[in-house]
């Protein structure tokens, strides 16, 4: 998969080379481009945003530094991309968008900052043939101060369900939220050496070998965290 991200932090995304996704990049199964939108402006103050027409604080993105970036990213597309917008505005994130996104070639993150990127990008590129969708999404009910911390998270949740970005150590079979499965659950408990750490013992079924009993364990512990936590997930149980 080809993933390309515009942004005026461009530094953000360093962390991009950490980890799963740079081990994905070093085998290629993930080519990443970073893309600084100032190398996109045409003044010579470098300027990527203006007032907001009817007035109101802050500043807007300018649309006609985002066309050049974005046409530039463009030119460079062996398949039709899909834009991802992150905007508080956007649909919410979820396993299933990870999933659908994860099975595209080619990925543009468009990151905003300020009060936003002028509307008129999104409304141009949903009808420029060169793109196969333009996706606003957002990653939750809170705001955040640009789009850059949200394509990480989008990312990593997406990236980790190409195939070979994971090693095989690690599936993504038993992930909570995983499509299809039965029951959406929340993770249960978890436990490691040393089995008494501070006088908290590692429940004794764990260490029992009787591995029906074991998974007996964890999906009732898994029903009452999601019980206690998530009661929103028991609905569509
Ligand atoms: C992109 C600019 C900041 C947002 C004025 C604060 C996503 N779940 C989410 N929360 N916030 C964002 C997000 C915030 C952004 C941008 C995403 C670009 N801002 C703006 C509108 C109010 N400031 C997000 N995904």
């Amino acid at each position: 998969m080809q993933i390309d991200l515009i942004s005026i932090f461009p530094e953000f995304f360093n962390s991009l080379n950490l980890s799963l996704l740079g081990k994905a990049q070093d085998s290629g199964i993930l080519k990443i481009n970073v893309h600084d939108l100032r190398d996109f402006t045409t003044d010579k103050h470098k300027t990527v945003d203006d007032a907001p027409y009817g007035g109101g604080p802050g500043m807007v993105m300018k649309a006609d530094v985002w066309g050049l970036a974005i046409d530039s990213v463009l030119k460079k597309s062996k398949t039709k991309p899909v834009l991802v917008v992150p905007t508080p505005s956007g649909k919410v994130f979820n396993q299933k968008m990870a999933q659908d996104l994860s099975n595209e070639d080619h990925l543009i993150f468009i990151n905003g900052r300020y009060e936003g990127i002028d509307s008129r990008v999104v409304q141009f590129y949903q009808s420029d043939q060169r793109i196969k969708a333009v996706k606003e999404i957002s990653i939750g009910d809170y705001v955040l101060a640009g789009g850059e911390v949200a394509s990480i998270v989008m990312l990593e949740a997406i990236s980790r369900l190409i195939p070979g970005v994971l090693g095989n150590e690690d599936s993504t079979s038993d992930d909570s939220f995983a499509l299809g499965s039965m029951e959406k659950l929340v993770e249960g408990p978890v436990f490691t050496r040393p089995e008494n750490w501070r006088g908290l013992f590692v429940p004794p079924v764990l260490l029992s070998g009787d591995h029906q009993k074991i998974a007996q364990y964890r999906l009732e512990e898994a029903k009452l965290r999601t019980k206690a936590n998530r009661p929103d997930l028991g609905e569509d149980n």
